[in-house]
């Protein structure tokens, strides 16, 4: 049937398991040296049946993506672009970056993904399906991972930035909020105790974080809220606001919304980052 592991892979595997890598890690790592994804879940259920020691099936999650931070630096290189970094929160983890994204790219993807606009849906965690969202009054729609130019260079960036790679990451969604509109406060991750969540983590896993762009600023409102901690985060073009949660738990504190725009229109560009490849 299928074809016991080496012992060599074993070893590295389990000494990468004991030095605290994650599971995503260790796959990334393997993918980087040419494994298929199937081989590698191969590898790693063998490993589990042998050493059932090593928590394989929901490792404790050691690694999350996020910007190195070592050193208190004022600007993080995330390849093509020098980014600022304006604030930091570490329970929740917050970090707003400046000079993310340049003026022609807001109006680059803005462009694109006018024509596309629908009033926004979102994942009901309680059949799996999308549903319209009356707390959720923008309108909005994804770009496929890579799609344009634009789009790519940007993915490149935030894995840099973020070190986490592009393939655990969801497509861009954009969301355009007109006067009034808002998105009331609520967690990215998937309520594990809802029925249709095991569905969605099927592809993927769990969201681990978030990143949310400003593309257009607003002429009033449209903050981002953090209300467990009472902290707003202005959206101010070309910035923007990044959190991250190690577990779907509300202990987390990364409950936000979008606070209603009482003027102009506001856009922006969300990217949610996965515990896994998202195919
Ligand atoms: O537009 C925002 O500020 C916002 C607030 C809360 C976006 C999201 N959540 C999101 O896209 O999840
Ligand atoms: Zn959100």
């Amino acid at each position: 049937m299928s074809q016991p592991i080496s012992p060599e892979l074993r070893e590295w595997l389990v000494s990468q398991l004991a030095a605290g890598h994650s599971v995503p890690a260790l796959r990334a790592s393997m993918r980087a040296a040419g494994w298929q994804d199937a081989a590698t879940d191969l590898a790693l259920a063998q490993l589990e049946a042998g050493f059932p020691h090593v928590e394989v099936a929901r490792p404790r999650r050691t690694e999350m993506p996020g910007p190195d931070l070592e050193g208190a630096p004022l600007y993080i290189d995330a390849g093509d672009r020098r980014v600022q970094v304006l604030q930091t929160m570490r329970h929740p983890r917050v970090v707003v970056f400046g000079n993310l994204v340049s003026p022609d790219e807001c109006e680059g993807l803005i462009a694109a993904a006018r024509v596309r606009l629908a009033r926004s849906l979102t994942v009901e965690t309680r059949t799996g399906g999308e549903v319209l969202n009356v707390d959720r009054t923008s309108e909005g729609m994804f770009f496929e991972r890579g799609e344009n130019d634009i789009v790519a260079r940007l993915e490149q960036r935030i894995a840099a930035l973020l070190r986490w790679p592009v393939e655990f990451g969801e497509g861009l969604q954009i969301l355009r909020y007109a006067p009034g509109a808002q998105y009331r406060p609520h967690y990215d991750y998937f309520d594990p105790g809802e029925p249709g969540t095991p569905t969605i983590l099927k592809r993927g896993g769990q969201r681990v974080a978030t990143l949310v762009m400003y593309l257009q600023e607003p002429g009033q409102g449209g903050a981002t809220t953090f209300p467990d901690v009472g902290l707003e985060v202005a959206p101010v073009r070309g910035t923007g606001v990044f959190f991250s949660y190690e577990e779907p738990d509300p202990a987390t504190r990364t409950l936000h919304g979008g606070a209603p725009v009482l003027a102009g229109e506001k856009w922006v560009a969300t990217k949610w980052l996965r515990e896994r490849e998202f195919k």
